[in-house]
């Protein structure tokens, strides 16, 4: 048998260049999408040194008809559907598009591969967002979705596509419900990776503080090159099932500053309530985190901590790499680039 094709949409994003790394090492031929592959900064892949190994192609994920030719040019064994808005404060802004790209694209591409006369995998990139306001101390494959944004509720409506295909069409869909995973890769939009790119910065003297929203969110944060795996093992797995990808702790927001300042051996205190807390800097005695009410969502997920039993039971999967470490790796990883 030739070598098995993996279709990638998302390529550019993090998730997208860590797959695409891990695919290669198991001798797949990668065909990744870009919505803009002219554009010289593919920086992730340029990280991984992998920009030279895949086939890139330009495609919207909410073009049919770029959807349809590349499955009549290329031979392709799995897809791993990344592409997404994915950042939830945007999908406030932005609904409608979001839900486009979300929701109606992954049924776009079930529809094509309905259509096709040989057998498709499919991944869909489901999240716990969908979880949002649940009533329980742990997350898994059966507790109820009550997701809190356009984001959460286009990606509910991609995942019930995803297990009615599955089930009316006997196909091999599956959906991995991934939690929050980071790395180095982070886009900067998001939280951990505005703190750690925010606090290195202040270091250097290229910034001087950081503005943020709810720091009393709690979320089960794991690393992005470890949760990769899991999306393969799905689509390897003998039945086509989903699987909640977790680390089973959580932190709040807080807590990962806190452990970001250890670190950098910043010595720091918290003053204040509300709107009116900061984070003081005792060596210079300047405000270096403040909150903005610019950054509070409409609503948002209070606290998510995955229960990822069925995952570590069936696929033998478990997160190698713990909050500590994740930290650490992100703020060493940008005090290099400092
Ligand atoms: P990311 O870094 O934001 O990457 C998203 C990718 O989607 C980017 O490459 C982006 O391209 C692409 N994209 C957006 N709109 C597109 C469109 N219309 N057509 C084609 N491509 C489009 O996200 P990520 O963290 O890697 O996450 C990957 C997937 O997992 C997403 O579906 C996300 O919702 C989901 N997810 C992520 C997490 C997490 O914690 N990271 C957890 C659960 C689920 P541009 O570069 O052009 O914007
Ligand atoms: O880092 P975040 O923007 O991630 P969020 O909203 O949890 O979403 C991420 O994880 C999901 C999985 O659960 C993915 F599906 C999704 O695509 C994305 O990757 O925010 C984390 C928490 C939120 O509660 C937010 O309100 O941090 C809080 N926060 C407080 N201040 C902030 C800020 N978030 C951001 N991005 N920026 C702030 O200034």
């Amino acid at each position: 048998m030739g070598k098995k094709i993996a279709l990638i949409t998302g390529i550019s994003g993090q998730d997208g260049a860590y797959l695409a790394n891990f695919l290669l090492k198991k001798n797949y031929t990668i065909i990744g999408t870009d919505r803009r592959s002219a554009r010289s900064d593919n920086w992730r892949l340029i990280k991984l040194n992998i920009q030279n190994k895949v086939i890139i192609e330009d495609l919207d994920v909410t073009e049919i008809n770029n959807l349809i030719r590349i499955f009549q040019k290329y031979k392709i064994n799995e897809v791993y559907n990344l592409a997404a808005q994915s950042f939830v404060k945007s999908s406030f802004e932005n609904p409608i598009q979001t839900s486009i790209v979300n929701a109606i694209s992954p049924l776009t591409f079930l529809e094509i591969i309905r259509n096709q006369k040989r057998k498709i995998k499919f991944y869909q990139a489901s999240t716990s967002e969908m979880f949002g306001k649940h009533k329980t101390k742990k997350q898994n494959e059966t507790t109820n979705f009550y997701p809190r944004s356009p984001y959460g509720t286009s990606k509910t409506f991609a995942h019930y596509s995803v297990q009615n295909y599955r089930e009316a069409y006997k196909m091999f869909a599956v959906s991995g419900i991934l939690f929050n995973h980071e790395s180095p890769l982070r886009g900067e939009e998001f939280i951990t990776r505005k703190i750690s790119i925010g606090l290195t910065n202040i270091i250097s003297g290229k910034q001087n503080k950081i503005k943020l929203g709810n720091i009393y969110a709690k979320r089960d944060w794991g690393f992005a090159g470890d949760y990769v795996e899991a999306m393969w093992k799905m689509l390897q797995n003998k039945y086509p099932k989903d699987y909640v990808i977790a680390t089973g702790e959580n932190h709040s927001v807080k807590e990962f500053i806190n452990e970001a300042t250890k670190i950098l051996n910043l010595k720091t205190r918290w003053m204040g309530k509300g709107l009116q807390e900061k984070l003081i800097n005792l060596e210079t005695k300047k405000i270096i985190i403040e909150i903005d009410k610019k950054y509070f969502r409409p609503t948002d997920v209070e606290s998510l901590k995955g229960d990822y039993s069925k995952a570590k039971r069936e696929l033998k999967w478990r997160p190698k790499t713990n909050f500590k470490s994740l930290v650490k790796m992100m703020i060493k990883a940008d005090l290099k680039e400092n």
